[in-house]
């Protein structure tokens, strides 16, 4: 007997058969969760703290699938009608207080499980933790900390522009841009700030997303792997025999195997023309490669051939023609025709600016990538390929706005950008602010 319902189930069946591909192929393409950008391998408490709770949801929610659709499924399948059959309706019912009351009380049930780990992730992610080993005064050794900041933990003011950030470690003086470095094992206090519209913080790896907004402070706190007692609180779970292990060696150990690393940023808002191309890297280090590289920020740099900058100006008032050779031509170029000294911070350089219309690059030369991590020259390994970071100097100056289509270096309001030059830079000054961009380290 034909029965209009059939063509129906043919279909249904053909539905299964497909959603059942369709699941296995996201299913492989899923097979690599060890991205660099990704969140499922976390390096840190607020993402894991993150991770656990999204876990937790999608169980509570996996369950209510299972449950909901596999009833549908058993009802389906198992009341259908059969050719040949010719069994009469069954009594239809309505209203079932025990059904409805007993599915109400487990919506509150499932609700209160999501619920509770949520409350306690935020309260968990909303305030920096200061513990005793976090205070900068007890593992900071170098000599830039400003005085009555021994007890507070590191804080990073991270200030969105239109595609760049900068970041400030007020306590240490110091501020870089783009790629920050930061101490492995430490709470740190994130500062977020915007001078034009709003972006969005994203360290995948180390913590979920927070936004910078315009004219509001925002903050958030970020930590690259554990801290001693985090650490130890889980090796205890494991039963593991502590009297048997050099715990602190041990940590160490953890750290620079695990911890240490370069990790992948991102803006996560859509803020303009380059927001695809507005990235950011955090370089996570021990306390000693931290302190040192602070010291090094700070003291900036020197002027070419061994001069003192007094000496180098000096020269150059006089007669700048007699200070030959790249590096001289290259930073002749930066302070005069090339007006990059209008935009561009170099600390120690006395004649650049301390406004923020571009990126500092005080040891820019040491910098893996340029451009908002958009052009790269790191190794493998994490050293520098000299030949690409001359290439990728070369490329931004020379085609700025074809590497990120509406930036500010090169469409400015100031009219100094370098689109508004009358006459371009042309290939030898710019292959000379190349070599001279690389010494800045
Ligand atoms: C009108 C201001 C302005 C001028 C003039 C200017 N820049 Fe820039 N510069 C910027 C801005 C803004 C950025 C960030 C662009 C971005 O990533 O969106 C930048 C980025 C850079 C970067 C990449 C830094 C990093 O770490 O990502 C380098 C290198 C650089 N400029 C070099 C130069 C040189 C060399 C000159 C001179 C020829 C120059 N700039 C002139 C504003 C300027
Ligand atoms: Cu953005």
């Amino acid at each position: 007997m034909y029965t209009p319902i059939q063509p129906l189930f043919s279909l249904f069946r053909r539905l299964i058969v497909a959603s059942g591909f369709i699941s296995l192929l996201i299913l492989l393409s899923g097979c690599s969760l060890d991205t660099r950008m990704s969140t499922f391998v976390t390096k840190g408490p607020v993402a894991e703290t993150q991770y656990n709770l999204f876990m937790i949801t999608i169980w509570v929610t996996f369950f209510i699938f299972l449950a909901v659709g596999g009833t549908y499924l058993y009802v389906v399948l198992k009341f259908r009608e059969r050719p040949g059959d010719d069994r009469p309706l069954p009594t239809q019912s309505h209203g079932n207080p025990l059904v409805e009351l007993g599915l109400i009380g487990v919506s509150i049930l499932l609700l209160v499980i999501i619920a509770v780990p949520t409350v306690q992730g935020i309260w968990y992610t909303h305030d920096t933790p200061n513990t005793e080993a976090a205070k900068l005064g007890n593992w900071y050794n170098g000599t830039a900390l400003s005085e009555g900041e021994e007890d507070d933990v590191l804080t990073i003011r991270v200030i969105g522009y239109q595609w760049w950030w900068e970041f400030e470690y007020p306590q240490l003086g110091v501020t870089t841009a783009n790629e920050m470095v930061i101490p492995a094992g430490k709470p740190i206090h994130i500062e977020l700030r915007s001078v034009d519209v709003i972006h969005s913080f994203w360290l995948p790896r180390i913590a979920g997303k927070v936004d910078l907004i315009p004219g509001r402070a925002n903050s958030m706190w970020i930590q690259a792997g554990d801290d001693f007692d985090q650490w130890n609180a889980k090796l205890e779970k494991q039963n593991i025999d502590l009297a048997e292990m050099d715990l602190q060696q041990d940590y160490q150990d953890y750290l620079e195997d695990e911890i240490h690393n370069y990790y992948y940023g991102q803006c996560a808002e859509y803020c303009g023309d380059s927001h695809a191309r507005m990235l950011f890297r955090a370089h996570v280090v021990g306390d000693d490669e931290f302190s040192d590289w602070i010291d090094s920020q700070k003291q900036g740099h020197n002027a070419p051939d061994g001069k003192s900058w007094e000496d180098w100006y000096a020269a150059y008032d006089a007669d700048p023609d007699l200070l030959t050779g790249d590096i001289n031509e290259g930073l002749k170029l930066f302070i005069g025709r090339g007006q990059c000294s209008g935009c561009h911070a170099i600390d120690g350089n006395p004649r650049t600016i301390a406004g923020v219309a571009g990126p500092s690059l005080t040891n820019v030369g040491e910098r893996h990538s340029i451009a908002a991590g958009w052009l790269n020259h790191r190794n493998e390994d994490g050293s520098i390929d000299d030949d690409l970071q001359y290439a990728n100097f070369v490329k931004w100056i020379k085609e700025t706005d074809e590497v990120k289509p509406g930036n500010l270096m090169w469409w400015t309001r100031l009219g100094n950008g370098l689109g508004q030059m009358k006459e371009p830079l042309n290939d030898d000054e710019i292959h000379k602010l190349s070599v001279f961009l690389q010494t800045l380290k």
